[in-house]
């Protein structure tokens, strides 16, 4: 009931209307040198990136009705094999990670649906989406021919097909989904495997075809995808940079058009703008293109500990669906005019002859005629200043760098530079948490070696050590000074990400990698006592790598301790994998009792957590937090992790790269933000003060060592 309520209040009738229409799918899917072929009908599809875990179920009938209003035909998203088994053997679809209703919520749209399956994805996505435990099984190497891999992949890539056909999605079984992919981007680095990359490319189509989805599969980024398997093209430009499929019987497919980019911590945003996302596309469509999915259409967020190394919590808030799931303009609504102008001739691009000839010096014509009168054109541009051209003998006025479609060959229906929509998100402020009096603090205890269990008499790397089970590890070790020297220097090697020395309780340095480079040297001042001294290094990664060949070897974590010369790399090391905050869940309602919570002191530390509560605001508008005043972190809302925080690692421009965190979760009756079409306000709560009654419970945990948190 209450969902229908909802459903009405944001959607016109035409809408219910076709999503009761939509479902009723059939036949199967093929294709030609031309095109997909679904249900008997080439199609120009054009096709969106929406990947369910980075958004709430609640969200998903919102964007996917957004998405469809934008022109798009198709949804396309990755499988995370790393959400679905997080321990071998245990698989999980509830909640976010709950695929099947992903899908047959666009089915009920009447949209079709790409399936990703990977099952490595990279995807900005911890360790490319591959399990962690897959890195213990003996003798693997990922990505390449090599047995353990192969069957890992081979029971995965089943088990997913399985889901799908147990629940009739495939296009051949009546479902939407009417394309799959194996593998992803491998053509980066099938170099580095040698003649196994070949081997394992060819193994990997045939075992794909093998699952007999009864749709089509793809390779992007594989120039020589094996047959059936289709080659299709990543990237900004393709209507540029792609070669082309590799047969004749192939059809051009850009499976990523990159409508922005994702950021890292320290990055500056990359704006992409709607001009130039048009430009590629039209270009692309006049080139015989019949397939371009936008990367991504909604970004949204990474949740808990999703994100791969150094990249933000915020994903591709650039895209024509913000992060929040608001139209973001002028976007959304300038692809969803182009959209509209190649559809609307689309029965010639697909059945016409393509012919091309130049205009000028960089001006060119792209003509689509059929064998009745029929006739569609391209006019492109591809200078930085406006020029008249002459076609058909008629003169047309072409805006630099810009592409005019003429649906009909005469009449102009849309100019790829020329943008009528004009972005107007705004923000409302809804809560200060400026005053001291109702944060609780709790400050996280540092281990010396004595607190430690886990020892080694060496340094261990992270990643095999802490599994991905926190992003915080412990290094401790001790040793005797009988004459400390004030001008001991101790220097500390590490392969990433982020580290932070303490001597005996003491802060006395932190340090940390970039995505460009996530090793770094940190060299400190010792301040020893005579006698005994605990040394301890938290060590923190911030995400997983998720890019590269022999993922299985990459490494994080301390790499070598010297003092004053005197290597300590192979000493009797302490570890502690995690922080106790952690291990007792205090961030949960039945964990936060665990430990004793103190006031809040003027004067704060690093490695200190903090919760407060605060009262939702009514409405359905998303709420975001404002964490500019904290350090580097982590947030929960009611038991939820929203993500990691790293304000205090700014930009170049000296800005921080994000500074607003989702809060989803806080919603008391719905979790989602806003269905309403033209509303386009979040509200903010700037995380400073106390104070609210009941609902939304904030748990922060600060690690960062130079700023003051709230
Ligand atoms: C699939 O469609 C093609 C034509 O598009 C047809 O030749 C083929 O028989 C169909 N296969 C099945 C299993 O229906
Ligand atoms: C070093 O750690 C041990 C064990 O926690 C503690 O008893 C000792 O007092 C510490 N030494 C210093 C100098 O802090
Ligand atoms: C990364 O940083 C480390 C430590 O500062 C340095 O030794 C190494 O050369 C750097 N690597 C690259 C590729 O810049
Ligand atoms: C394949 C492809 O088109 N790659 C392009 C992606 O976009 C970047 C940035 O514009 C280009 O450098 C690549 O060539």
């Amino acid at each position: 009931m209450v969902k229908v309520w909802w459903w009405r209040r944001c959607f016109p009738l035409a809408f219910i209307l076709t999503a009761f229409i939509g479902g009723a799918y059939g036949g199967n899917v093929t294709y030609d040198g031309r095109s997909l072929i679904v249900d008997g009908q080439h199609r120009i599809l054009f096709s969106g990136s929406i990947h369910y875990p980075r958004s709430t179920p609640q969200m998903w009938p919102n964007l996917i009705a957004k998405a469809k209003e934008g022109g798009l035909d198709v949804i396309q998203t990755y499988v995370f094999w790393n959400l679905h088994e997080p321990q071998q053997g245990q698989y999980n679809f509830r909640g976010r990670h709950n695929i099947v209703r992903f899908i047959k919520e666009i089915q009920a749209q009447g949209l079709y649906v790409t399936l990703r399956i990977g099952p490595y994805i990279e995807s900005e996505c911890t360790y490319g989406g591959l399990p962690i435990w897959l890195h213990d099984i003996p003798g693997i190497v990922f990505r390449s021919d090599n047995e353990q891999f192969k069957f890992h992949m081979q029971r995965f890539a089943a088990r997913i097909v399985n889901v799908m056909k147990s629940a009739n999605l495939y296009a051949s079984q009546g479902g939407p989904i009417i394309l799959s992919q194996i593998e992803n981007e491998y053509g980066n680095v099938e170099g580095a495997f040698h003649e196994k990359g070949l081997s394992y490319i060819r193994w990997a189509a045939q075992m794909a075809v093998g699952l007999q989805t009864g749709v089509p599969w793809v390779m992007c980024k594989q120039d020589n995808a094996p047959d059936p398997v289709i080659n299709t093209c990543n990237g900004m430009q393709c209507g540029t940079t792609f070669k082309g499929p590799n047969s004749p019987n192939k059809p051009s497919l850009w499976t990523e058009n990159w409508t922005s980019f994702y950021q890292v911590f320290g990055g500056v945003p990359y704006i992409r703008s709607a001009e130039d996302i048009a430009y590629n596309v039209a270009l692309f469509i006049a080139k015989r293109g019949s397939y371009v999915n936008y990367y991504m259409y909604h970004g949204g967020t990474n949740f808990d500990r999703i994100a791969s190394a150094f990249v933000t919590t915020s994903y591709y808030d650039e895209a024509p669906l913000d992060e929040y799931g608001l139209v973001r303009q002028p976007k959304w609504g300038h692809l969803k005019e182009l959209h509209a102008a190649i559809k609307s001739c689309s029965k010639t691009l697909l059945y016409g002859t393509q012919t091309s000839f130049s205009l000028g010096s960089r001006q060119n014509a792209y003509v689509f005629k059929s064998s009745s009168t029929e006739c569609a054109a391209f006019l492109e541009n591809n200078e930085d200043r406006s020029v008249t051209i002459q076609f058909q003998n008629i003169p047309y006025q072409l805006p630099p760098k810009s592409i005019s479609i003429l649906p009909d060959c005469k009449s102009v229906a849309f100019n790829t530079a020329k943008v009528r929509t004009k972005n107007d998100r705004s923000m409302k402020s809804y809560l200060q948490f400026n005053s001291a009096e109702k944060w609780k603090v709790y400050k996280e205890a540092i281990p010396s070696f004595d607190d430690t269990t886990l020892r080694a008499n060496t340094l261990l790397d992270q990643i095999s050590t802490a599994k991905d089970t926190s992003d915080y590890m412990w290094y401790t070790f001790r040793f005797n000074d009988n004459s400390p020297d004030a001008q001991s220097i101790l220097s500390a090697h590490s392969q990433g990400h982020v580290l932070h020395t303490f001597i005996n309780g003491n802060l006395v340095g932190s340090a940390h990698g970039s995505h460009r480079n996530a090793s770094f040297v940190m060299e400190n001042k010792l301040n020893l006592i005579k006698g005994m001294n605990n040394i301890s290094f938290l060590s923190a990664t911030v995400g997983l790598p998720n890019s590269g060949a022999y993922l299985e070897h990459k490494i994080a974590g301390l790499s070598r301790v010297k003092v004053q010369g005197r290597d300590f790399t192979n000493q009797a090391w302490g570890y502690q994998v995690g922080l106790l905050g952690e291990k007792l869940q205090i961030y949960t309602a039945s964990g936060s009792s665990k430990v004793q919570w103190e006031r809040f002191q003027s004067s704060t530390k690093p490695l200190t957590w903090y919760k407060t509560t605060f009262d939702a605001p009514e409405g359905n508008d998303p709420i975001v937090l404002n964490l500019d005043s904290m350090g580097k972190g982590y947030t929960w809302i009611n038991g939820q992790g929203i993500g990691r925080y790293w304000v205090s690692f700014q930009t170049p421009r000296g800005t921080p790269s994000q500074k607003w965190e989702p809060t989803s979760s806080a919603r008391r009756r719905n979790w989602e933000p806003t269905c309403n079409h033209s509303g386009h306000s979040l509200h903010h709560i700037t995380v400073k003060d106390t104070h609210y009654e009941e609902t939304g419970m904030i748990y922060l945990l600060n690690m960062d060592a130079e700023s003051a948190g709230v």
